[in-house]
């Protein structure tokens, strides 16, 4: 496999329809589904991660990669075991204790596709999975690295970080006095620490410099919010039929949301901000992080 993932110049829409292309390659060799009645749960998981999603995370993954030159096969794993993390948070807060909505990626939901048990176990198999997958061989050489980043990954996906902020969530919609402040961590734990890890990654594998690292994780701060602005815009803006899931679900629920407090302008002008600041977060990485800044764009640009 070629250790260059893009070729020089690639633009990002297509350096991003690529990455989904790599990506749910590499898903479909490590998901093979047995022969037993165990498949079920196999078809499920296959279901869940392979569904058209925009692959953003593995984006981030292989672009902060490439600017420590990582071999391309070492950035897909950590990539897939991402997607497998974020897939697994999607059927979960779909299912009927949560969300319990029905369209997921356009398509009927996990647990309308199979049932409410085969989703939860579809959510376990894809989380426990993700860290066998960064623990292989296969991700890096070196298993310091390997460790760092099964590490770094529980933080990010269990209670200190999205299973912590789900929980903040949850119990948030029967809270009117949340403030700016709340909001902000809420997110930065629920959508913005998986966002974080998907860009630290890269420096991990790498073996990048503290500077390097402080560096994407700034700029991951500031995607993170943005990233949830616009999901908060799409969901008192956007098309069912244009983006796949429901929308003006926060308002139903009374959720208090970066919209909610801001409204829609403010929001859009808060968004843009931390497109500008997350950009210059990258200046050390020079043209080297073309395809990251237009993420960033991409991300508050995006109509799904
Ligand atoms: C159930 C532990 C647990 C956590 C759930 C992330 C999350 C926590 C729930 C998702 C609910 C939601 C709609 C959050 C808003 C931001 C978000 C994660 C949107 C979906 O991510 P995209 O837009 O989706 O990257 P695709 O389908 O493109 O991958």
């Amino acid at each position: 496999m070629s250790d260059t993932i893009w070729p020089a110049g690639m633009d990002f829409a297509a350096a991003l329809a690529a990455t989904a292309k790599l990506t749910d390659d590499s898903l479909d060799k490590l998901i093979p589904v047995p022969p037993d009645l165990e498949a079920r749960v196999f078809e499920a998981m296959r279901y869940a991660v392979l569904a058209p999603g925009k692959r953003l995370r593995p984006f981030l993954v292989l672009a902060s990669a490439q600017l420590f030159s990582v071999a391309t096969r070492s950035a897909l794993q950590v990539a897939c075991a991402i997607e497998m993390v974020h897939a697994y948070s999607l059927v979960h807060d779909d299912l009927p204790a949560m969300d319990n909505s029905d369209l997921r990626r356009g398509r009927p939901t996990c647990h309308k596709a199979f049932d409410d048990a085969t989703a939860v176990l579809a959510g376990d198999g894809l989380l426990t999975m993700a860290f066998e997958v960064l623990a292989q061989p296969d991700t890096h050489g070196d298993p310091g690295v390997r460790c760092e980043l099964v590490a770094t990954l529980a933080q990010a996906a269990g209670a200190p970080g999205m299973v912590g902020g789900q929980m903040f969530d949850l119990l948030a919609e029967h809270r009117a006095d949340l403030d700016i402040g709340a909001i902000t961590r809420l997110q930065r734990m629920k959508t913005g620490a998986l966002i974080a890890f998907s860009c630290e990654a890269g420096a991990i594998l790498g073996k990048a410099s503290q500077e390097q690292r402080l560096a994407l994780r700034g700029y991951a701060h500031d995607l993170g919010l943005a990233f949830q602005i616009a999901d908060d815009l799409l969901d008192v803006e956007g098309d069912t039929g244009v983006t796949g899931k429901p929308v003006g679900q926060d308002a139903a629920a009374g959720k208090t949301t970066f919209v909610s407090i801001l409204g829609v302008e403010r929001a859009r002008a808060q968004a843009a901000l931390l497109v500008t600041q997350a950009v210059a977060h990258l200046e050390p990485f020079e043209a080297k992080a073309d395809l990251l800044r237009a993420a960033a764009r991409f991300v508050v640009d995006r109509q799904t």
